[in-house]
């Protein structure tokens, strides 16, 4: 009966039912589909879309595409692409727009003059948008006539109707995704905004245009250069070894290969791969391919240059990269990833096109620009002599060095719980806070460790450097769990480690240089959702004998309006150190009433920008951004 209502109501056939079925699979269950119905699943959406139209532009087919975001949280996304084409499709009787927009998995493969590669994350094609959305409405042009569908919960409002002549190009979706299916619909402006950006780093050429209307920002990216000019940017604050960037793109096989790199002066690596323009933070083979070339390439150089002579070590593939910014992209027909995250590419072949490319494009660079090549070997040869240096150091003098100590530090005050799991570990700035912390604690569960002063530039330090710091020392045999290549999960002492310091310039410093040792020497701490940072009040709001905690300016601003006319007196808390322990057990350490936040890096490449430009060598772009941002550093778990 049911199904003679949706027959009469659409007259449509019985492929139609299971087209709503499939539909419907989608709205019950939408994490299978976008990961997700918070926040990122929210922008994964607009994600979808985009991708659909940045195959357009890697078609070579289109070189605009404009996203804004209403003020109503309804998206729109355009392009001046080819077009989806309308025509009725022979098998399933509708047209192939409708069957696009609400068909599963009928994305950019449908309609023959499809693309060699898609970028879309999930694959999942626009349909699932649709499905997810309260309303969805779609206008393409094809053969100079302007077409339109709409769509309520993915399900067509009526036909694909034609509406005319136009000398438009392109297509134009907007959607408003369900408000009953996702938390909130809150998209977070520079979140999209620095994925647009990468975007249009990794499609040169095409021009990507980013509209928030909600708060009247328009911004516009376009690269001439690609990876090319990424590279630049990701050394926009350091000093180059050599002035222009080795850039190399080829096609090999069903596979492109797009690298671009070049060194600073500078002692981290920022080497960032990506695979159809997915961000892949796990590396793949197309990784393995390039640190596998860079390393074989600079050995054969040098060797033949004699700046390598017969008896000298090669160089380690860690030589080779050190002070290396470098961006490999790969796009190909059909990527295979290795986690469920899609944070790793799989694709055996594509090792060796990668290797291929970049050995050739590597040792053309270096032939053509002869003093470039010296300088870079030159900083190679010394990063070898330096390794060298420290690892004679290591072996001689600190028999009883951070990673084998497994006494406790004194300043610990442990806890005497030993299930790892329920374990917290504070870092409290200064000792003052630090006795406060001791004395409020839940001493069976939460441990303290105070850390006094500025603990150290992690940016500029080598590890040996490092490691012959106390207080770093101290952290890392608390923890237990080693550092670097050799940190072990499994032997991490404390499963919440939560940074408290206090709410001022001071104290966003020390935590970005401990955020910034995190992510260095300890990045397992920070994907794994072990670190957290603690939310202490900012003011104490006394009305008669009730007092409030106060965690923001906003907060104290609506209960004064709410306390208007009766007396009320704010005060300030700037440190830690001006609450007593009770105090501070009742506002920040309590778990039952604090709040603390997770320290995720979404995206690696923001984080490491941000990190080398609060502790790179550059100091005015350092300067700067503190001053500026000295606030937002409370919310670096966004
Ligand atoms: C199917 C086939 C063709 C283009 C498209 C889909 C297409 C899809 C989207 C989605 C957003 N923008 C788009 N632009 C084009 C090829 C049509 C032809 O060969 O003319």
């Amino acid at each position: 009966m049911a199904v003679d209502q949706i027959k009469g109501t659409l007259e449509y056939g019985v492929d139609s039912i299971q087209v709503l079925e499939g539909l419907e699979a989608v709205r019950r269950r939408p994490g299978m589909y976008i990961g997700s119905t918070d926040t990122r699943g929210l922008h994964h959406l607009i994600y979808e879309v985009v991708d659909n139209s940045v195959d357009e532009a890697l078609a070579g087919q289109c070189d605009l595409i404009m996203i804004t975001i209403h003020r109503d949280a309804s998206v729109t996304v355009s392009d001046n692409g080819r077009g989806i084409p309308v025509e009725v499709h022979a098998k399933t009787g509708i047209s192939g727009l409708e069957t696009v927009m609400t068909r599963l998995h009928a994305g950019g493969k449908f309609g023959g003059g499809g693309y060699k590669v898609a970028s879309g994350l999930h694959g999942v094609g626009v349909s699932a948008v649709n499905a997810l959305s309260a309303w969805l409405r779609v206008e393409t042009v094809r053969g100079g006539h302007l077409y339109a569908q709409e769509y309520r919960h993915g399900v067509p409002t009526g036909p694909v109707t034609d509406l005319g002549s136009t000398d438009r190009r392109g297509t134009t979706t907007t959607f408003l995704p369900d408000s009953t299916i996702f938390e909130s619909l809150d998209y977070s402006h520079d979140t999209l905004s620095q994925r647009f950006r990468e975007m249009a780093y990794l499609t040169k050429k095409l021009m990507i245009t980013f509209v928030d209307e909600r708060s009247d920002r328009e911004q516009s990216f376009y690269f001439e250069g690609g990876i090319l000019s990424f590279v630049r940017h990701m050394n926009k604050t350091r000093t180059v070894i050599h002035p222009r960037p080795m850039y190399v793109e080829k096609q090999v096989g069903e596979t492109t290969v797009e690298v671009a790199l070049q060194y600073n002066d500078g002692y981290a690596e920022s080497v960032f791969s990506f695979a159809n323009n997915i961000n892949t933070a796990d590396g793949g083979t197309h990784l393995t391919g390039f640190r596998t070339a860079l390393t074989r390439t600079l050995n054969d150089y040098a060797r033949k240059a004699g700046l390598l002579k017969d008896n000298d070590d090669n160089l380690t593939g860690d030589d080779a990269r050190e002070g290396l910014a470098a961006i490999v992209s790969v796009k190909l027909t059909e990527p295979q990833f290795e986690s469920q995250t899609k944070a790793k590419l799989g694709n055996g072949e594509v090792k060796g096109q990668v290797e291929a490319v970049v050995s050739e494009g590597l040792r053309t660079f270096l032939d053509e620009n002869p003093a470039d090549a010296k300088k870079i070997l030159e900083k190679c040869l010394m990063t070898q002599r330096a390794r060298r240096a420290a690892q004679m150091a290591r072996e001689t003098v600190t028999r009883k060095n951070a990673l084998e100590n497994t006494t406790l530090p004194g300043k610990l005050a442990d806890c005497s719980e030993r299930d790892p799991s329920r374990c917290e570990l504070y870092l409290v700035e200064g000792d003052s806070a630090g006795g406060s912390a001791k004395q409020g604690r839940d001493r069976r569960f939460q441990a303290i460790l105070p850390l006094r002063g500025k603990i150290l530039n992690v940016e500029k330090a080598r590890e040996d450097k490092m490691l012959a710091h106390e207080e770093i020392r101290a952290l890392i045999t608390a923890l237990g769990a080693g550092i670097g290549s050799r940190f072990n999960p499994d032997k991490l002492r404390y499963h919440r480690v939560i940074l408290m310091t206090d709410a001022d310039v001071d104290g966003s410093h020390i935590r970005t240089l401990l955020l910034t040792f995190f992510f260095r020497f300890m990045e397992p701490i920070i994907s794994n959702g072990n670190l957290y940072i603690a939310q202490p009040p900012l003011y104490r709001l006394s009305v008669g004998k009730d007092h409030h905690w106060v965690y923001s300016d906003k907060e104290r601003d609506e209960l004064l309006a709410k306390y208007n006319g009766k007396t009320t007196n704010v005060q300030r808390y700037k440190g830690l150190g001006e609450m007593n322990p009770e105090q501070l057990w009742e506002t920040t350490m309590d778990p039952s009433r604090r709040t603390i936040l997770k320290v995720s890096i979404e995206d690696a490449v923001k984080a490491d920008e941000i990190f080398e430009m609060l502790m790179g060598d550059a100091v005015p772009p350092r300067k700067r951004f503190i001053q500026s941002h000295a606030k937002e550093v409370r919310n670096l778990d966004a």
